[in-house]
């Protein structure tokens, strides 16, 4: 795994939709993209970090900083034995998991492309299809909500899940389970509660929603450990868990049931095998978590969801609800709720190179 040289680019994509969630509203996105050249092939990966840091810490400005004065330098011309070798050489840094992932994943679809192996098969992976879910931004009212559901219903997806905030979660919860008796329905709260609204939670309880995510604070696991004694819902944790070992913690602790598991979050997949590992260790039940990501991203996803402990459905929906264009060359569509695999080596998908310069707002070569 030889790192010949890279390029690093930021492109801003138009949201098909409206995206509110209880951090506030979303219409585009600015997306980083990685590649690493080596041998003549190339590995991209995407970075899922936000221009603020509302979700987790990190940002996009922080990301690109450290890509160029730190990350990149210690990689560059160098040869590694595998992408965990690699890694290594950025593992004496702290946190920032997201912009380490992004070189991370580079090098895993560099090194599964040198294998000519596809990605997933790589990560010990068998599955050919993934389920998926969708998650549906906050809307305006409960009819809304009963027929953005039912839209997706009728696609065929998995599961619906629902953003929720203080002051909208019951209603749409409700409307929807009324209209839908027998979905998998699930709840985000992205962070927005604390322990004084375990009423409102405790009201959800009703609505045999398979999972509540992630309701309180983004760094904490002994609050949820409280809250999940106090419902019957299992909590599924996303924000607060940015390791292997926050897995073991929170698990031990009793924090959920059921780990969201994003890879970039955990920073790339050898850490996120990690965690899908530990759960299952504990008998929890890990999915695929998204940041409405590109197709880049979206297949590192879907290759991530094949490994055997993936047995609810994904965030992972099609390319084509995001997007009017993607930034790579191959579909990636859910069909009655499966989304295909792809077969090539690595993710199997490949930049656009026509469509990327007329959304691309930077790109920087690096050499060693
Ligand atoms: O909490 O899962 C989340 C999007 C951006 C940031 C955080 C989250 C999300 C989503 C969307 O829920 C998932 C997707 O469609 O990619
Ligand atoms: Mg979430």
């Amino acid at each position: 795994l030889k790192i010949e040289s890279a390029e690093l680019l930021v492109v801003r994509l138009p949201l098909k939709f409206r995206f509110e969630t209880s951090f506030g509203v979303q219409t585009e996105k600015a997306v980083p993209l990685l590649v690493l050249r080596g041998g003549g092939l190339e590995g991209v990966a995407e970075g899922t970090m936000e221009a603020a840091p509302m979700y987790r810490e990190e940002t996009v400005a922080g990301a690109l900083g450290l890509l160029r004065d730190v990350f990149l330098p210690r990689i560059l011309g160098r040869t590694f034995a595998n992408p965990e070798a690699l890694h290594d050489a950025l593992g004496s840094f702290r946190g920032n998991r997201m912009a380490r992932a992004m070189v991370e994943m580079a090098a895993w679809d560099l090194w599964a492309r040198t294998l000519n192996v596809p990605l997933g098969t790589l990560l010990g992976g068998r599955k050919e299809q993934v389920e998926v879910g969708v998650s549906l931004g906050i809307q305006p009212d409960e009819a809304a909500t009963v027929d953005i559901v039912r839209r997706h219903v009728e696609q065929g997806y998995r599961r619906i899940k629902l953003k929720i905030k203080p002051g909208w979660d019951v209603q749409p919860v409700r409307a929807t389970r009324e209209a839908f008796p027998e979905i998998r329905l699930t709840v985000d709260a992205n962070s927005a509660y604390t322990l004084a609204d375990t009423g409102r939670l405790q009201a959800l309880d009703e609505y045999a929603l398979t999972y509540i995510e992630q309701p309180l604070a983004w760094d904490d696991l002994l609050d949820h450990a409280e809250l999940q004694r106090r419902l019957r819902t299992p909590l599924c944790l996303d924000e607060s868990v940015a390791s292997a070992q926050d897995t073991r913690k929170g698990l031990a602790l009793g924090s959920g049931g059921v780990i969201n598991l994003k890879v970039a979050r955990v920073g790339g997949h050898a850490e996120a095998r990690r965690v899908h590992d530990v759960a299952q260790a504990f008998g929890v039940p890990v999915w695929c978590g998204g940041m409405l990501e590109s197709g880049v991203g979206r297949a590192h996803n879907i290759h991530l969801s094949t490994l055997p402990n993936f047995t609810l459905p994904g965030d992972t929906s099609s390319a084509s609800r995001y997007w009017e264009t993607d930034v790579i060359h191959e579909p990636l569509e859910a069909v009655n709720g499966l989304m295909t695999v792809p077969t090539g080596p690595g993710t199997g998908v490949t930049l656009n190179r026509d469509f990327l310069p007329r959304v691309t707002e930077l790109r920087e070569e690096f050499h060693p």
